[in-house]
């Protein structure tokens, strides 16, 4: 039975409430400097820590639980006669419930301003350690971290029950992820490198899917603690179903397509591969080129846009079904518009260069974690390996198709023309394979095509299919040991080439 209580919170909500029903239910009330004062506040009786441990709080409360008379209290056994009688001789009466929450680190930390003292001052000690005697002695201790957790306990103390055994072991599970979670944000606060021993990263849950990637899979969405804004960990969803596995993977190829565009720009995305990409004068333009691209294959797909979408673009978009589209905002006309169709789902996210982010990717038995493959097209240093070099039109073509055959499932060939891509070759066992299907979609709007490719061609038979489809500019990274068959074709065949130094593998 719960008799006396030890509150000690940073996050004050609802402590009073708690406090006033735990004492109305005759439970003795123990707490630190701040806490005890909003609780006295409130009219209800508190006795002071000090008074326990018969020692101030000191080191400007660094010291205030930590003392044999709190965590005797906490960790004594309760089927134990050796222990009880130890808490005679000590003078010790036991605590049965423990209500904290720990100095706001991740807060601290993630102010802009914030300086090195002030983070490490939000180190909690005392607290985590109260949660973890706590924790450990849970048959004997209910221990609570989370405000949402105040009214099971106090339905069971009002009720004159025990706090069941199952729960207390829940609680008990709670406060060591909570714990754990907050050590890895300071390790990771004082950690520089990229790769340390151990990787302390933990997630939090923000959804729990329906399924994974097939509806025979479970899953859920977990975000980092200090996610960028611009990604799907801090999207709004502003109408529509809840989102599913596959589409938050989708929306993420999608976001991070889009983001590499600074003129407006859209991306349609089926199977985490770009099916239209548009860039424009203006969005709609980008859009209308988008889809023009593959209107076939954008027909359920996700849209991403980087500019706010306003009339025009909602009626373009709301000619046919899309299951999700993402942009910075929704003009109120053009929500209106798009709200009307129950089955999309629009998304409101940030749209803004990426500041860089590690990628994990799963594996039996592990994760292999990189940095995100991020090389911005201004920084890459292109050579023109042929006779002839690209026209200006041409640059432009390479430049888009460039930016975005980085994000193809790899083996990948991209043509492009006009800032629309015009055929999409992904995921292939071989490049000319790739490239085969890149042609064959764009049809007759191969002609005078740009063709990109993530890798270098190991062998010239891609340029032959080029020049047979009529491409006239091609950009790829070079390094082949056979890249001169590749320059030869081409000057052959007056195909402009120009190499990139830079690979864009992308798995
Ligand atoms: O500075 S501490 O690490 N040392 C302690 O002994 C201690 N005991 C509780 N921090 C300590 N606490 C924390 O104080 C609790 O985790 C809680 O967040 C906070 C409540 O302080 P106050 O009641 O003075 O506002």
């Amino acid at each position: 039975m719960i008799k006396r209580a030890l509150l000690s919170v940073s996050d004050k909500n609802g402590i009073e409430e708690l406090a006033k029903k735990l004492d109305d239910a005759g439970v003795e009330l123990i707490s630190t400097g701040g806490t005890k004062r909003v609780i006295e506040e409130a009219g209800v009786t508190v006795k002071g820590i000090s008074e326990v441990t018969d020692f101030p709080e000191i080191m400007d409360g660094r010291v205030k639980t930590l003392h044999p008379n709190v965590h005797g209290a906490l960790l004594a056994k309760r089927s134990s006669e050796d222990h009880q009688s130890q808490l005679k001789e000590h003078g010790i009466t036991p605590i049965d419930l423990v209500v904290v929450n720990l100095y706001p680190f991740k807060e601290t930390v993630a102010k802009e301003d914030v300086s090195f003292e002030d983070a490490i001052e939000n180190i909690d000690i005392g607290g985590p350690t109260l949660l973890r005697s706590a924790a450990k002695n849970h048959q004997d201790v209910t221990v609570v971290v989370n405000p949402e957790d105040y009214e099971t306990v106090v339905t069971a103390v009002q009720n004159g029950e025990e706090v069941s055994f199952e729960k207390k072991k829940e609680l008990a599970a709670k406060v060591f992820r909570h714990t754990a979670q907050y050590d890895s944000l300071v390790a990771d606060y004082l950690t520089d490198e990229a790769f340390p021993e151990t990787k302390t990263v933990t997630y939090e849950r923000k959804q729990v899917l329906r399924y994974g990637e097939n509806p025979h899979q479970k899953a859920a969405f977990y975000v980092e603690p200090f996610a960028e804004q611009s990604s799907l960990a801090h999207a709004k969803q502003l109408h529509g179903k809840e989102l599913s596995y596959n589409n938050i993977q989708d929306a993420d190829a999608a976001l991070s397509m889009v983001r590499e565009f600074d003129s407006p720009a859209a991306v349609a995305v089926k199977h985490t591969n770009p099916c239209g990409v548009g860039t424009g004068k203006s969005l709609f333009e980008a859009y209308s080129r988008a889809y023009a691209a593959d209107p076939v294959s954008i027909f359920g797909g996700i849209v991403a846009l980087n500019r706010p979408v306003e009339k025009e673009v909602a009626d373009k978009l709301s000619q046919i079904f899309l299951e999700i589209i993402i942009a910075p905002s929704f003009t109120d006309e053009a929500f209106d518009i798009l709200s009307k169709k129950k089955n999309i789902r629009l998304l409101e996210i940030p749209v803004e260069k990426s500041r860089g982010n590690e990628r994990l990717h799963s594996v039996t038995g592990g994760v292999l974690i990189q940095e995100e493959d991020q090389y911005p097209v201004e920084d890459v240093e292109f050579t023109v390996a042929t006779e002839r070099e690209p026209t200006e039109d041409e640059w432009t073509d390479l430049k888009f198709a460039w930016q975005i055959v980085k994000h193809v499932k790899s083996n990948a060939i991209l043509l492009a023309k006009d800032q629309q891509t015009v055929g999409v070759g992904a995921g292939q066992m071989n490049r000319v394979g790739a490239a085969a299907i890149a042609i064959e979609q764009a049809g007759a709007q191969a002609q005078g095509a740009a063709m990109a490719s993530d890798a270098f061609f190991p062998m010239d038979d891609t340029v032959e299919a080029a020049h047979q489809a009529g491409v006239r500019a091609i950009i790829q990274p070079g390094g082949s040991i056979r890249d001169e068959d590749s320059i030869k074709k081409c000057n052959e065949y007056g195909i402009t080439m120009v190499f990139t130094g830079v690979r864009h593998f992308k798995h």
